[in-house]
């Protein structure tokens, strides 16, 4: 097997049984989750851009000039052209992700299109501490910036830890502007994951083929199905893989066993309360400066600054 399985078979042999969301990007991943951005009923993406358009000039006014904008988990920097075509001056764009090729790709596009901009990428899981590059001009501020509300996809320890790695690349006087997703109506957020073209289903059943062709498991796709629930409890979408018989996957010399109706947990999409994320950035450092809304109050966009 050509890469390290044992955490995906460790996940597999827990008694609720799960995947990391991290699998699910693979390139057909990705250009399945692209079409997911563009789903009617999925009004995340769209909304987060409506938000951005309508606040632009109070946007760039409080980012200021001079400021290097770093990107957690650029991918293909979608949601920066947005700030690059806007922001006055900026002393330096940061992509930065763990897949290196893809980064490479994209900062040389955006360097293209943006020459003027000195674009810095940075290889680096972005979880954990990481080393920033020098700009040649030495910038006033760092704006972290993370777009698309992934930060629904964290554990609140994880996302806590994340927002801890954030304030510490923030650097003084740096600030966070982040994607959240609000809770709301359950029926809203219960159509956004279990959309009428099944292009979430096909997104959540990929993870298997990419385990499959990536670290050698012989997941049959047929023998699973789509399940992705809002918990209003817990505030979070969860979705699953069910099984649909008793069957044995293999990988190596690994045997998992999954019953008849077992279900594999493949991601969460924790979606918060404007007084609960406040919250959780604050127990991280940050003080919570401006937030946009939707109309509707779907989704938010937040300026948080070193508190
Ligand atoms: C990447 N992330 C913000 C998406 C979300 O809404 O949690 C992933 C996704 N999963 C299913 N649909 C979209």
């Amino acid at each position: 097997m050509p890469a390290e399985p044992e955490e995906i078979i460790d996940g597999l042999l827990l008694p609720e049984k799960m995947i990391s969301p991290k699998y699910f990007y693979d390139e057909r991943g990705s250009q399945l989750f692209d079409q997911i951005t563009r789903l009617p009923e999925y009004y995340p993406t769209e909304t987060a851009l409506g938000i951005m358009q309508d606040n632009l000039d109070a946007i760039v006014a409080i980012i200021g000039e001079h400021a290097s904008l770093i990107e957690f988990g650029s991918g293909s920097s979608s949601k920066t052209r947005i700030l690059l075509e806007n922001l006055d001056q900026l002393a330096a764009y940061v992509p930065v992700d763990i897949s290196a090729d893809h980064l490479l790709e994209s900062s040389n596009r955006i360097q293209l299109e943006f020459p003027g901009v000195e674009v810095l990428p940075v290889v680096a899981d972005f979880t954990q501490a990481f080393e920033l590059p020098n700009p040649k001009f030495m910038p006033l501020r760092n704006i972290v910036y993370f777009p698309g509300s992934t930060i629904g996809n964290f554990t609140h320890d994880a996302a806590h830890h994340l927002l801890s790695v954030m304030y510490q690349e923030a650097g003084e006087n740096g600030a966070l502007l982040i994607g959240v997703d609000l809770q709301k109506d359950a029926a809203i957020i219960d159509r956004a994951y279990n959309d009428s073209a099944g292009v979430t289903a096909a997104f959540n059943l990929n993870i298997l083929r990419h385990l499959n062709e990536v670290f050698g498991f012989d997941f049959d796709l047929s023998a699973f199905t789509h399940n992705a629930h809002y918990d209003e409890v817990e505030g979070r979408i969860e979705m699953h893989l069910v099984s649909s018989c008793d069957q044995i996957v293999t990988a190596g010399d690994a045997e998992i066993l999954i019953g008849d109706g077992e279900a594999i947990l493949t991601e969460y999409s924790h979606k918060y309360t404007l007084h609960g994320f406040a919250e959780m950035a604050s127990s991280a450092g940050f003080e919570i400066v401006k937030v946009w809304t939707d109309a509707d109050a779907l989704f938010s966009v937040q300026l948080c600054c070193r508190g």
